[in-house]
């Protein structure tokens, strides 16, 4: 046998083995989050990984709202501007969405469970004008994000309270964060004190960082 013919060999038996193990570790991690409806091949966009943890990441601060001090104000091009308090927003017909998040780091997480208002039916409340055409997000720790209004009237887009049951913990946004799942999961503000609508896109905390404008996870836009 040839040199050249065994460095084949080795190749072909090394990407077999880094083939199997990664299907062992699909394996373990399906068993783990129980198997989901469709294969995770399709529900994992390029470039992201499952972890078992739920990451915190944010600027450092988790400003301490009580649900008792904690409002909403929704202002800009729209015919009703209001400030929602919590027991406000829990007199909205409340939903519940299973969704996968996937971070611009890297990290996603299938298959849980938020809920709250959905976006949709919050912002029926406030009637945007034909000409909001991009919200932009303010949160009690001074963060900004930008989005389509669009993508407000996503289904599965919500205005969260409770992360798999239970209320959202401070250091994940509680009392009440947005959650965008199908944005890369820096558009989906923890602590959420604002939406205000627009005509033009204004650039948020990441997105005058370098982040892209709109961040699809499934067309890979992570940075501008
Ligand atoms: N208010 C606020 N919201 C934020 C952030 C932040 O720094 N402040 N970070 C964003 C980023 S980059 C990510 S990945 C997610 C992380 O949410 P988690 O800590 O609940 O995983 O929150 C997003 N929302
Ligand atoms: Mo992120």
């Amino acid at each position: 046998m040839s040199s050249g013919m065994y460095d084949d060999t080795a190749r072909i038996a090394a990407k077999r083995a880094k083939l199997v193990s990664e299907k062992e570790r699909w394996a373990r991690e399906r068993k783990r989050f129980g198997t989901p409806e469709t294969p995770p091949g399709r529900r994992l966009p390029a470039g992201q990984h499952l972890v078992r943890d739920w990451p915190v990441l944010d600027l450092g601060t988790h400003p301490n709202i009580p649900a008792k001090d904690w409002t909403l104000r929704i202002e800009g091009l729209v015919d009703v501007p209001t400030t929602f308090d919590y027991r406000e927003l829990s007199l909205i017909p409340q939903s519940e969405r299973r969704v996968d998040i996937h971070c611009v780091t890297a990290w996603s997480r299938l298959g849980d469970t938020f809920s709250g208002v959905t976006t949709r039916d919050l912002i029926a409340e406030v009637r945007p004008r034909d000409e909001a055409r991009f919200v932009l997000i303010k949160s009690y720790d001074g963060y900004t994000t930008n989005l389509p209004v669009d993508y407000l009237y996503e289904d599965d887009s919500l205005i969260a309270t409770h992360w798999n049951g239970i209320p959202l913990t401070r250091e994940h946004g509680g009392p009440v964060r947005l959650v965008v799942p199908a944005l890369y999961f820096w558009k989906s503000a923890k602590w959420i004190r604002s939406i205000r609508f627009v005509a033009q896109d204004i650039k948020g905390f990441w997105e005058s960082r370098g982040y892209h404008m709109l961040g699809d996870p499934w067309k890979e836009q992570r940075y501008a």
